[in-house]
């Protein structure tokens, strides 16, 4: 039992967080929902859409208790983390409805906490208190890094930068290191160097063509309000096996810098956020790794399983003694499906269901109920059939964001049809690195693989005020994820 995780464990017992949370759980019940994703899964838009539906919900058949017509009042209160940023929903549903633009990309953890007033079916009336963290899926692949050494770490993550999918990315920061010798002396100016160079590697991984998903350290790309510190300002180096770090030199530099981010970054996290959720939501961009290729889906299950590792269900299971409760549920949700026919939402479900069955297989499970969906929180798009020639085919229709595609650039007002590309029926085929598939693509030929839609138009009540936005199977996920709570 490694010393690391009995002193995190203590820790997370005698938090006075928890404690209080234990007295309020009394009081009056709470769920603490967690959303995460990586960097541009959709977390924002899926929050805003979840606190929207909760508080002014319609078409939702399959969330029962809103069906029902047995949430009488959804509120916002003040959230109970006074150091965690708020979670700015009004904001964001503002620039949803009133501009049709996304919510700008959020780096941070943030909190809103929202009363449900309802009616239990068998009568009476009561509350849920629901706490809603959204922070960056980032931060939950820096959990294996508790258990490592620099050198595991700096082994680890080289062996990765040179496997051949990254090679060419990672190429510049690579050259920078082979003219370095770790035992020279310790230099700042050396250390940021290889640091910017180890983040524009990071970076250009996550681009939107690459969309590799396995990129630790998280604060990397994530920086929060850390970006520019010490502990932020390492790389791993090449070392061979077994060499102590010299006293003042580079090696011994980086490697203390490392430990600073185990304990200022990577525990303080576990211990202060995820440790005390209840319930969890991960939103994962399959699309995006699906149009990006069969390495881009490799790396994601690679994510996947880290996430996994997190939340205890498999083979990590020390971590459990960390849980004040077990996670108890975890919706994996592939995320913008509104870019797909209808036809194809059950096949990203599919395609999902294995990815996370794979990473499953590997860990055992520990009773945690897992369920994945394929959904829109905002669904920006409609469907149609188009008439080609002779043939009619299936398109969804929306309107592009200004800017896109070029030369041929859309003006972000007009609407166009797409004819996205059929999913497989068989994920398998999507596992074998010969058959890539092509995602979204146009019948004539145009690359609309990472075509963004805009928000779709909102209608309003008499006061103006936004009615419910559309969506796919959101209700699916607020069934799964708060059904019994409010049963
Ligand atoms: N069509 C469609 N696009 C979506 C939907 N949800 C998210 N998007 C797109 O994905 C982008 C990212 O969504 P966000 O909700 O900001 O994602 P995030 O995970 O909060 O991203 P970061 O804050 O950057 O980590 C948006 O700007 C939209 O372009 C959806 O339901 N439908
Ligand atoms: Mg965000």
């Amino acid at each position: 039992m490694p010393s690391w995780y009995e002193s995190l464990v203590e820790e997370a017992r005698l938090a006075a967080l928890t404690l209080l949370d234990r007295a309020e759980e009394l009081a009056n019940p709470t769920l603490r929902l967690g959303i995460t994703g990586l960097s541009r899964a959709g977390k924002t838009v899926f929050t805003t859409a979840l606190v929207h539906a909760l508080m002014r919900g319609e078409r939702m058949p399959v969330f029962r208790a809103m069906h029902e017509g047995r949430i009488a009042r959804a509120s916002l209160e003040p959230q109970p983390d006074d150091a965690v940023p708020r979670f700015d929903y009004e904001g964001h549903l503002a620039t949803l409805v009133n501009e049709r633009r996304w919510p700008e990309s959020t780096r941070r953890i943030s909190e809103l906490r929202l009363v449900v007033d309802y009616a239990p079916a068998r009568g009476g009336k009561r509350s849920l208190t629901l706490d809603i963290v959204d922070y960056p899926g980032e931060w939950l692949l820096d959990l294996p890094l508790l258990g490592q050494s620099y050198a595991d770490f700096a082994a680890q993550s080289l062996n990765l930068a040179r496997a051949p999918a990254r090679a060419a990315l990672a190429a510049p920061f690579l050259a920078a290191l082979a003219a370095t010798a770790p035992e020279v002396p310790a230099d700042e100016a050396q250390a940021r160097q290889l640091a910017a160079l180890f983040t524009d590697y990071l970076a250009a991984c996550r681009a939107e063509a690459v969309s590799m998903s396995l990129l630790p350290p998280g604060r990397f790309l994530m920086p929060g309000d850390l970006e520019g510190s010490p502990a932020l300002t390492f790389a791993p180096v090449d070392l061979s096996p077994g060499t102590e770090a010299p006293p003042g030199s580079l090696h011994a530099m980086m490697a203390r810098r490392f430990e600073a981010y185990k304990e200022r970054v990577v525990r303080p996290f576990f211990r202060d956020h995820f440790a005390r959720l209840d319930r969890q939501i991960v939103l994962i961009d399959v699309l995006a790794a699906l149009n990006a290729g069969p390495a881009a889906l490799a790396d994601l299950e690679a994510a996947l399983d880290g996430i996994l590792a997190a939340f205890r269900i498999g083979r990590d299971s020390w971590l459990g003694a960390l849980f004040r409760h077990r996670i108890d549920k975890v919706l994996f949700a592939a995320t913008k499906a509104d870019h797909l026919h209808h036809a194809s939402h059950d096949r990203l479900e599919a395609i999902l269901r294995r990815l996370v069955e794979r990473a499953l297989a590997r860990a055992e499970s520990t009773g945690t109920e897992i369920d994945v969906v394929a959904l829109a929180a905002v669904r920006a798009t409609r469907e149609a059939s188009v008439k080609r020639g002779r043939t009619t085919m299936p398109a969804i229709i929306g309107v592009p964001e200004a800017g896109q595609h070029g030369a041929d650039a859309f003006d972000g007002l007009a609407e166009a049809a797409v004819f996205p590309g059929d999913l497989p029926d068989n994920p398998a085929a999507l596992f074998d690195p010969t058959l890539g598939f092509r995602g979204l693509s146009d019948a004539e030929g145009g690359d609309f693989r990472f075509l963004r839609f805009r928000p779709p138009l909102v209608m309003r009540n008499a006061e103006g005020l936004p009615l419910a936005l559309p969506h796919i199977r959101l209700d699916r996920a607020l069934d799964f994820l708060l059904g019994d709570r409010l049963r």
